[in-house]
């Protein structure tokens, strides 16, 4: 199906249209928070193997990247931008710790996963062959979020009893860290990281999470192409 363009109006009864990919951890994130607010919205597949349309970047997103939203004729992109924005258009239920410190600290593990987890993510991802250098180095940035789960004293990062705004923002590279386990030979092992073992398996059981979920057989297919050309 063509992508529509922003001009295009909205299928009945959805508040936005997302531009998404269907492999796209970042776009994700926005499934996720629209899925945990029970948002209606549309999605417009985008083909990130081929250069974008020229009025994709004009009207939606200079940067070119997926996600981006229309809502009510205005374009927003960035994921943690778009995702912020949801939060405090629709308010309800609220993704983000009520206490100020707290919501300090999960923008920090946001940042925190973002500097010292997903770089070397996309190495484990990207490059061929995978080097246990690597492995290593991601399983440090996993590591690192298992410290601050345990400092944090909560289940969640979102410091609550249920995952939040950070949870959701670090979920689609854990999903896919997952699946490499059969992909890659990368394990998380249990004993070493119990804080982040048992937050992955919460996450995985999450209600939220099972609806905004990675496709595994598009992952899969993606990942053998980046290794093996296929
Ligand atoms: N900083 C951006 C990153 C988004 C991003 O890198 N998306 C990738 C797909 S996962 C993309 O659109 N890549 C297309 C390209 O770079 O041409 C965000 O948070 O939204």
């Amino acid at each position: 199906m063509s992508l529509k363009t922003k001009d295009e109006p909205l299928s009945e009864g959805a508040k936005l249209r997302l531009y998404s990919g269907k492999n796209c951890p970042y776009a994700q994130r926005t499934r996720l928070v629209l899925a945990a607010k029970g948002i209606p919205y549309e999605v417009s597949e985008v083909d990130l193997t081929i250069p974008r349309p020229g009025w994709y970047l004009n009207d939606m997103n200079p940067n070119g990247t997926v996600p981006s939203m229309l809502h009510n004729g205005h374009n927003i992109y960035e994921s943690l931008v778009c995702c912020d924005y949801l939060e405090e258009v629709y308010p309800e239920p609220s993704l983000y710790n009520p206490d100020p410190l707290k919501r300090a600290f999960e923008r920090i593990y946001i940042q925190t996963w973002a500097c010292k987890g997903i770089p070397h993510y996309y190495k484990v991802y990207k490059t061929h062959p995978i080097t246990e250098e690597s492995k290593d180095d991601l399983l440090k940035g996993i590591a690192n979020m298992d410290l601050l789960l345990k400092e944090a004293k909560s289940d969640y990062f979102s410091g609550t009893d249920r995952p939040g705004m950070a949870d959701y923002m670090m979920w689609p590279w854990f999903e896919r860290i997952i699946f490499m386990n059969e992909l890659a030979d990368f394990k998380v092992p249990e004993n070493d990281y119990p804080m982040i073992t048992s937050w992955m398996s919460r996450m995985l059981k999450d209600k939220v999470a099972q609806k905004a979920n990675t496709d595994k057989d598009v992952f899969c297919a993606s990942f053998k192409r980046y290794h093996f050309g296929k």
